[in-house]
């Protein structure tokens, strides 16, 4: 097996990953991820108790624990570049031997479930309800880079999707990734279920428009009216696709829980986005702490 070097797993003085400046005991096997730093101690407030706290960047982490579950949450900060680091560097904090520089010989499996704000691209999911995402559908490239491989039902879906939106005439190579359906069964009653698609912006990859305009102003609708079998895109955002895709490839079990803020069909806001939150805190944290 191959020593992994030190320009490629940066290490720092604390024997801690870099970005995330966490030691691999500081880390528990179930992760929270939120994009807002500021949601992280919103989150750990219902920890029974709190271990470890760290911030470097972005990259706040709490590890704590509810009863006897071990949890941290962490900050990923907005977008699907940052996500390559959390994964890949929460990947390392458990599957890697700092010491040795080798990968280990017995894999852990995390559970990564990101609790995040999202716009909804359907009139019947309204501002403050709850999407858990069944497929991360990334417009983003960040797993182009990497070897994923789609499953059957992940192609037919892909193929069906490209041929509706034309998209992959303006972007490049769209992905798809499945939930962990493991996590997926436990997250049903309040929450809606469908596609949730990864965009590499907020304005104009989200078809918004201020001062300049966009090359698909039928961006919104084209999403929005796409089904396939039983799915159809629910939501958008800027991470979930990243977790999915490069969580699988890793082995880990990945799902995304999203409060809505904005419907975009509707055009229309929430009231109180900082209660939508918290509600999909409390209501996620009450089934995270029994899985
Ligand atoms: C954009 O405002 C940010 O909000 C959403 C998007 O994915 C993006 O990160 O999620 P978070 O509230 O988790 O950051
Ligand atoms: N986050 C997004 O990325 N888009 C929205 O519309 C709302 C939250």
């Amino acid at each position: 097996m191959q020593r992994i070097a030190e320009s490629e797993l940066i290490i720092n003085n604390r024997g801690a990953v870099y970005h995330l400046d966490l030691r691999p005991e500081e880390l528990a096997p179930t992760v929270l991820t939120v994009g807002d730093p500021d949601r992280v101690a919103q989150v750990s407030k219902y920890f029974d108790k709190i271990e470890y706290k760290s911030q470097h960047r972005e990259f706040i982490t709490h590890t704590g624990s509810i009863g006897n579950k071990r949890i941290s949450v962490i900050s990923t900060g907005i977008g699907p570049d940052n996500i390559d680091i959390v994964v890949n560097e929460l990947d390392a904090l458990v599957n890697i031997d700092f010491q040795t520089r080798l990968v280990k010989d017995h894999l852990t499996q995390l559970q990564i479930i990101r609790l995040g704000t999202s716009g909804s691209l359907q009139a019947d999911i309204p501002v403050d309800s709850y999407v858990a995402s069944t497929h991360g559908l990334g417009l983003d490239n960040l797993l182009n880079f990497y070897r994923l491989e789609h499953n059957d039902e992940e192609r037919q879906l892909l193929q069906s999707f490209t041929t509706h939106s034309q998209l992959h005439m303006q972007v490049t190579n769209p992905y798809i990734s499945s939930a962990s359906p493991t996590l997926l069964k436990h997250f049903v009653q309040g929450y809606h279920h469908g596609i949730t698609v990864t965009c590499p912006g907020f304005y104009g990859p989200q078809g918004r428009v201020l001062r300049l305009g966009v090359r698909n102003p039928q961006l919104i609708g084209s999403l929005s009216s796409f089904s396939y079998g039983q799915h159809r895109i629910t939501n958008f955002e800027m991470e979930t696709s990243a977790i999915f895709g490069l969580g699988r490839l890793l082995g880990h079990h990945c799902l995304a829980l999203n409060a809505i803020v904005a419907n975009r069909v509707k055009q229309e806001f929430t009231k109180d986005g900082a209660a939508a939150v918290e509600g999909l805190i409390k209501q996620s944290l009450a089934i995270v702490e029994k899985i």
